[in-house]
């Protein structure tokens, strides 16, 4: 029964608060209701980059800076609803990295992982710890943390690719190292194909402990992923939202490829109508085939190949398909289950 009164003293909170204010204390009630929200409310935006404009733009680019004066050649695709800060999530970073032929894209390592997903192009290649691997369009493939890279095009047409980082994730732990080695390009010391041989055909090497949370196969090529899509497509029905959809695994574990990032490929058919989905997880789309609708919290983008798309963490989204469809994303789904956070509903 005792009714406590709600003092009215303005004047005398303001005072309290400037004089602890000095000494870097501030008070939780005044900012408690924007720490603890019933549900995400991010300020990411859904939205599409579409191929047909972003195209010239990066060719365009290779006129004005070459791959080595920029260390890398990539136009950022910067979420809207947070320019300024090179993420296409509030966690993760994108862009298109483009290489013309004849340039290399000097080495160097850092803490960030980062996936390469083809969009357009042959004859170029990235290296990793010493091993090239050719990369063909709709091919997956990653740089762990720590490991040097470098990449080349030693052939006759430009090369285009998405990267995604996890950047803003090293960022909110303060963790990042960069290194760069004395010369641009790194002394191949493995055969193409040998993290190939050891790790994709579900063997491993005898004895093999992983040593990290990182894939120690680092391409994934497009063709094994489709026709594994194309071959459950014929057998099993299509999940009401995500189509016919996998995750790219680490064979020597079975979880996502990288500790921080995970990938996924999905085939959704022809007159695809999809439900509505959510999670905690905003991702990131590109197509790689195919034409259809995004539709993520009530607006709606036209898809077609190459297009880059992205649905924010918690906002409903679905896809609606005019022709059959081959999209990869990624997302940080890794950490999030690691932290007990990730939610998601159909
Ligand atoms: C990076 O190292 C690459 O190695 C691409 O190709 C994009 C964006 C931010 C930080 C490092 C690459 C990057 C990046």
């Amino acid at each position: 029964m005792s009714a406590v009164m709600k003092p009215d003293n303005q004047a005398e909170r303001k005072a309290f608060y400037d004089r602890i204010d000095t000494r870097n204390v501030t008070p939780l009630w005044e900012v408690l209701h924007g720490l603890i929200i019933k549900e995400p409310n991010t300020q990411a935006k859904p939205y599409l980059w579409d191929w047909a404009q972003m195209k010239p733009w990066i060719l365009e680019s290779a006129k004005l800076i070459t791959a080595e004066e920029a260390e890398r050649r990539v136009l950022v695709l910067e979420n809207p609803g947070l320019r300024g800060k090179s993420r296409i999530t509030n966690s993760l970073y994108a862009g298109l990295q483009l290489i013309m032929p004849g340039e290399v894209a000097p080495a160097h390592r850092h803490s960030q992982s980062a996936l390469r997903f083809v969009i357009e192009g042959h004859g170029a290649y990235t290296s990793v710890e010493g091993e090239k691997v050719f990369m063909s369009p709709g091919d997956f493939i990653i740089t762990p943390s720590w490991t040097f890279h470098d990449h080349g095009n030693p052939g006759t047409e430009p090369v285009i690719w998405m990267d995604g980082l996890d950047v803003a994730i090293v960022e909110l732990f303060d963790a990042q190292f960069l290194e760069r080695p004395d010369s641009k390009v790194q002394h191949t010391s493995k055969s193409q194909g040998e993290s190939f041989a050891r790790f994709a055909t579900t063997m491993l090497p005898l004895n093999y402990r992983a040593s990290s949370g990182t894939s120690p196969l680092f391409w994934y090529p497009y063709d094994r992923s489709r026709e594994a899509l194309a071959t459950l497509s014929k057998v099993e029905d299509p999940h009401p939202a995500h189509g016919w959809k996998l995750q790219y695994a680490n064979p020597a574990t079975g979880g996502f490829v990288m500790p921080t990032i995970a990938t996924f490929l999905q085939m959704i058919p022809k007159g695809f109508r999809g439900q509505d989905y959510r999670s905690t997880d905003a991702t990131a789309f590109t197509v790689i085939e195919g034409t259809g609708t995004f539709t993520c919290a009530g607006q709606s983008f036209r898809y077609g190949p190459k297009d880059v798309f992205v649905a924010p963490s918690w906002r409903p989204w679905h896809l609606d398909a005019d022709e059959e469809s081959v999209i990869f994303s990624f997302s940080d789904r890794p950490v999030q289950q690691a932290l007990d956070l990730w939610r998601e509903q159909a």
